[in-house]
């Protein structure tokens, strides 16, 4: 007898939906929780429950005591974080268990480990990881830290210990800045993190974001299901993820699986994960994070491995063995994702909450859509502006972005301005289209693209508007003819 029959989804979005496509493929009843402004969000019809929690729309998905409390009386054994909100939170987990709920995710002491970013480097650093040269401690003082970036040399990147999203980060060029930069960091880190550790490692130049997934039972069985190339970032926010990461040594990818698996083993890891590394352009990697929660590019991982990774995560949390060996995983061509945001890249991408007033999507072979989006839906202004992940599958990576360029010109969003026309100029892009990217690639290649939103899609709408006018023309004609 399974103990997880009811689950309790605390998220929103495109997230909430997958976790209840998951939940009800495994004959799990799902639960959702909703905000005032949520009222009209697809999951919420789609969830098999709904509570509202009313008050501040942000904290709806943060109260977890409200969040436990409503999980209990709604009888649910267990709860799914989803990402963001309290998906890495281990005073979360914590109180779940005590209150005899299952978290679905990893223990609270690897969540805390990993959210501790100088802890976490140790604990790999010591596991055979590689990782950068840096302070294995906080630094006490910018003096302290200046006397060891002149040791290792610079370029010096200053890093919150419990930071994220790139907040409280500085990089330094010279001893001479070191001081004020490290003075910004660390005040950084406690206006947003309430923390005030910071520590120092060597900087790397433009490297890629690579990341392993990683699947592990409460018996010990720790699998990976590949790599991904998510280089391609504005301002720490990804924009398009890959899998596997293109132009990667086999070599380097196998050394990846090897460190990346036995060190979760070592560690008692249970539940999905990410490991990230940054990868420099000799192809030496470097352990800088890990991820306790199932992530926003997800989707990539599940196409090239065939696995589904939620309905994995609540087998696990279940206490099921992993089904399959690492040699049964088999992976296959190429997954582009493209996050659909609702911003505005004139307006140096800012939020563009507002209505669908149209909504076409795209579809045939190789495309998957995981959306909340559909004609008449507000985007409410509370939440991020990521509305959904348009993913792409082709057998090799040429193949893959011939089906993203055609996918992206079939999907209309209209209403509000979304970041398709940007996501039309990268598939254009050759160094895109030769795999020939970095984390220095969003920023570099911005003035390059034309976001006016001048592209394909715009000729079809006049095209489709002379027509419409020509028919209109037409009739007039025919019905004066007949007169
Ligand atoms: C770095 C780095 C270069 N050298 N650390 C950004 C967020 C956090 N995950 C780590 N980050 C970086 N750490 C050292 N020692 C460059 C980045 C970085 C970055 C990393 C991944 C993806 C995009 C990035 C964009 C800018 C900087």
């Amino acid at each position: 007898m399974k103990k997880i029959q009811k689950v309790m989804i605390a998220n929103r979005g495109e997230i909430a939906l997958r976790i209840i496509r998951a939940c009800k493929e495994l004959d799990i009843v799902s639960v959702c929780l909703f905000s005032e402004v949520d009222i009209d969000g697809i999951w919420v019809k789609k969830a098999d429950e709904a509570y509202p929690i009313m008050g501040n729309p942000i904290d709806a998905y943060l109260d977890y005591e409200r969040i436990i409390t409503l999980a209990k009386k709604a009888e649910c054994d267990a709860v799914h974080p989803g990402y963001g909100f309290l998906s890495e939170n281990a005073d979360f987990a914590e109180a779940c268990k005590r209150e005899g709920i299952i978290f679905i995710g990893p223990s609270a002491e690897h969540i805390a480990l990993f959210g501790d970013k100088i802890a976490s480097k140790n604990a790999m650093k010591e596991l055979g990881v590689p990782v950068l040269p840096g302070t294995d401690e906080p630094l006490s003082s910018a003096e302290e830290g200046e006397r060891f970036s002149n040791e290792i040399g610079y370029p010096v990147i200053i890093k919150a210990a419990f930071g994220g999203g790139g907040r409280g980060m500085r990089i330094v060029h010279e001893a001479s800045e070191f001081k004020k930069l490290f003075e910004e960091a660390q005040s950084e880190s406690v206006k947003y993190f309430a923390r005030d550790e910071v520590f120092i490692e060597r900087y790397l130049e433009n490297p890629r974001h690579i990341e392993i997934q990683i699947l592990a039972d409460s018996y010990g069985n720790v699998v990976h299901l590949g790599d991904r190339d998510c280089s391609i970032q504005r301002r720490h926010q990804k924009v398009v993820e890959i899998a596997p990461a293109p132009n990667l040594k086999d070599s380097t990818r196998r050394e990846l699986y090897r460190v990346g698996t036995k060190a979760m083993f070592k560690l008692g890891y249970e539940s999905a994960g990410t490991i990230e590394f940054l990868v420099d352009k000799d192809e030496n990697f470097y352990f800088m994070e890990m991820n306790t929660r199932i992530q926003v590019e997800h989707p990539v991982t599940e196409i090239i491995s065939g696995m589904d990774l939620v309905q994995r995560m609540i087998e696990i949390a279940d206490g099921d063995k992993l089904k399959f060996l690492q040699e049964e995983i088999k992976f296959q061509g190429y997954a582009i994702e493209f996050r659909i945001n609702a911003e505005d890249a004139q307006k140096d991408f800012a939020p563009q909450p507002g209505t669908i007033t149209e909504y076409m999507s795209p579809g045939g072979p190789g495309v998957r859509l995981d959306t909340i989006a559909y004609k008449g839906y507000t985007i409410p202004a509370y939440y991020d502006s990521m509305i959904g992940k348009l993913i792409v599958f082709a057998i090799d990576w040429e193949g893959a972005v011939k089906k993203a360029e055609r996918a992206l010109c079939e999907y209309r969003i209209q209403g509000i301005p979304t970041n398709l026309t940007l996501h039309r100029q990268i598939v254009k892009d050759e160094d895109f289209r030769n795999a020939v990217f970095d984390t220095g690639y969003f920023d570099k290649k911005l003035s390059t693209f034309n976001l006016k939103g001048q592209d394909q899609l715009q000729k079809e709408e006049e095209k489709h508007q002379k027509l419409a006018a020509l028919i209109a023309s037409i009739k007039k004609n025919d019905v004066q003819v007949r007169h």
